[in-house]
Parts: C-alpha cells; structure tokens; sequence
C-alpha cells in the first residue's frame, strides 16, 4: 500500500506549511520546517500514533519548556552527541585531524566569567572537598603553542551542582576564563568535582524512566578554548575514577577525553604541584 505521506496531497500540504509558495520569509527556517513537518507526520503515518498520544506529548513538550529542559533533552537523546560526530566527520572531510577530540557543550555554560592570565583559582565557596590541579597548554595544527588563547572553563561544584543554576553559590563559582601564557600555558586550582544527575522528578528523567535509562553523568570539567585565528574548541575531560565514566547519559565521555585522577599526598610533590602558590 502506498503511503499517505507520499501522496500528491500530503506533499502539497508540508509545502504550503513550509510557505514554499511565497517569496518572503527565511528560505533555511522553510527547508527546515518542511522537514520537521513532514518527519512528524511520518512518525504518525508509520507508527499509528493517536490523538490521545499525540496530547500526550504536547502536554510534555509544553512542561518541558515550561521547565528549562530542553537543554537537558537534547543531550539525553543523543542529540548533542550526533552533531559531535556530523562536526567530526566535516573535519575528517576537510583534511583537519587530530587534536583534542570535540565533544558536546551541554545546557549549563555561562558567558562572562572572570579571566585571569596563566593561573586561575576556580573555586569561591568554602566547600569540604578534594584540591584539584589541572594544567595543560594549548597548541595549533602541528603543535605550536598558541599564546593568548582563552581557556573558559565550567563544572560542577562537590555535590554535582553548577553556580548560576544552583543559587546556593557565588555567581561564578567553579567558572573561570584562563588567557594562555607565552607558551601557551594555563594552570588552576579548584575542587574536584562529582557528576551531574537529571533533577530526579524532571522532565527529562521522566522520560528517561520510560525508556529504562538513569540521567547521570561521570564527573567531567568544560572548556571552550579559542584563540587568534582558530575555531573555538567545544570540549571535556571526563574524570577515569567515576563509575559512570562509559555509562554518560548524555553521550559526552570520548577517547581522549578521559582524564587519569592522579592523588598527590607526599608533601614535596604537593609543593611540586604548585598547592603552595597563590593561585589568584
Ligand atoms: C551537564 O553538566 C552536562 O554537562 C550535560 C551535557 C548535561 C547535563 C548536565
Ligand atoms: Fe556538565
């Protein structure tokens, strides 16, 4: 039997949604909603969907919003992760490989923290947690350092929660943009975080519960970096010792991004470390 979708009717009916017809409007938000439009009303089509679920899911769709969390959903659907792995493949197209793997930016990134030069201490809030050292140096394609580059980095405090979206903390607790030294160096000092879990009666994870799936992610630390002349750099480091390590609801933990948690005690190594520095 042929499909309702395909028919010389239904077609006309996405084109006229889509404003095919009309010379005005945005010809990217047509094509795109001519899609969408016409996907949807093959998941109908294909998979018999009835009125009652479709209420079902518009109910859904409006709590979601109403909830902030689609920033959440998208992720936990592997959407996130997919556009990773469309950017990856560009790449691979246009001869661009190696360097630290992309990987998705999530819905918790804030615009504007501090910045400092070389050295960064990320955390504000007195917080019974472990001292965490983090440094690394930013290079180009080939591997020369990049100077002046800017590291902005983001994560969760010890309990999994992120400043802004947990008014509990200082406003840029745990976010910090680092500029690269003459070597293309940065380094600070923070708290080791814990991983994130959906808001266990959310929307997401009611959704996640239908599926069989937990919301959590292992504990991993953001960063954007850009810098003169290059495309900014969307990535993690998901830290090894964290259970969920290969097990991230939304998708984000990639070779090359795991991180090894190394615990210093030995007093000369932490002073080796730089705990003794001042850190700004
Ligand atoms: C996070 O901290 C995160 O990084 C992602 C991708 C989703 C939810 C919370
Ligand atoms: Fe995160």
């Amino acid at each position: 039997m042929s499909k309702i979708t395909d028919s010389a009717e239904a077609q006309a009916l996405f084109d006229k949604v889509a404003g095919l017809s009309t010379e005005s409007g945005n010809p990217r938000i047509k094509q795109i909603v001519r899609r969408v439009v016409e996907d949807a009303c093959r998941i109908v089509e294909d998979l018999d969907v009835t009125p009652s679920e479709f209420w079902t899911a518009m109910s859904y769709l409006t709590e979601t919003g109403q909830a902030n969390e689609f920033g959440l959903l998208m992720p936990g659907l592997g959407i996130e992760h997919f556009i990773d792995l469309c950017i990856d493949a560009k790449e691979r197209a246009a001869g661009i490989e190696g360097g630290t793997p992309r990987t998705i930016e999530g819905p918790l990134y804030v615009a504007g923290a501090p910045l400092t030069k070389g050295e960064a201490r990320l955390d504000d809030d007195p917080e019974d947690g472990e001292v965490l050292i983090v440094e690394g140096q930013v290079t180009g394609q080939g591997g020369a350092p990049v100077a002046g580059a800017i590291v902005d980095v983001w994560h969760a405090n010890t309990l999994g929660n992120y400043s802004v979206f947990d008014k509990s903390q200082s406003t840029w607790n745990l976010r910090r943009r680092i500029e690269t030294d003459a070597e293309g160096r940065y380094r600070f000092r923070s708290l080791l975080p814990k991983g994130y879990g959906c808001p266990p009666h959310g929307q997401t994870q009611k959704l996640l519960d239908q599926l069989g799936r937990h919301g959590q992610r292992p504990a991993h630390i953001h960063f954007f970096v850009s810098g003169p002349g290059h495309r900014q750099l969307t990535t993690q480091i998901n830290l090894s010792d964290d259970p969920y390590l290969h097990d991230d609801f939304a998708f984000a933990t990639r070779d090359g991004l795991i991180a090894e948690v190394v615990r210093v005690t030995d007093p000369a190594a932490l002073k080796a470390a730089g705990l003794n520095e001042p850190y700004s």
